[in-house]
């Protein structure tokens, strides 16, 4: 899908965290849409309520290790985003996992309604894919190829569209 990668980073430029390994399924599409672009992310279980001092160290330091962009899942009381949006300037998009209790609306409303000043790119619930893809539009900005492939991606998805039998 994507075009030349030669000129991108091979250290990750993208941080996936999740709150539990429980997020794996839901937080894979954005892994694996992420390589189709030649991108390397950093996954990792990192929990705003059960690893605090770690997550907050490592959304620290991440801007130093060259991380450009954070995408974080969590399900329930999903604070795993916003614990990162307030500790880095990066730009971080959430995803709120599907909870069993109340079917993703209670992450969605933890990550969504984040207090003016501290901002997170909420998507979908579960919308693992539109968050790397966000991703790559941030990081197109810095690098040309990655614009170029996200229009071939988008021209190809129109071509889909357009050939659909109905
Ligand atoms: C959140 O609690 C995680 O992000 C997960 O979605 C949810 C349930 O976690 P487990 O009890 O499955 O570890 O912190």
């Amino acid at each position: 899908m994507a075009e030349s990668t030669q000129s991108f980073p091979t250290t990750p430029l993208v941080a996936i965290l999740m709150g539990s390994a429980s997020d794996l399924d839901v937080m894979e599409p954005a892994r694996q849409t992420l390589k189709e672009f030649g991108i390397a992310c950093d996954m990792r279980v990192l929990s705003a309520h059960r690893t605090p001092d770690q997550t907050l160290q490592y959304a620290r330091e991440a801007q130093e290790r060259g991380i450009r962009v954070f995408i974080a899942g969590a399900g329930g009381a999903a604070h795993l985003a916003g614990v990162i949006a307030a500790v880095t300037t990066l730009p971080v998009i959430g995803i709120p996992v599907r909870s069993k209790s109340l079917n993703g609306l209670d992450s969605l409303l933890s990550m969504v309604q984040m207090p003016p000043g501290i901002p997170v790119a909420t998507v979908a619930i579960d919308g693992a894919q539109n968050a790397a893809l966000l991703a790559v539009s941030i990081l197109a900005l810095q690098h040309p190829a990655l614009d170029a492939a996200l229009k071939s991606y988008r021209k190809k998805l129109e071509e889909k569209v357009l050939a659909s039998k109905v």
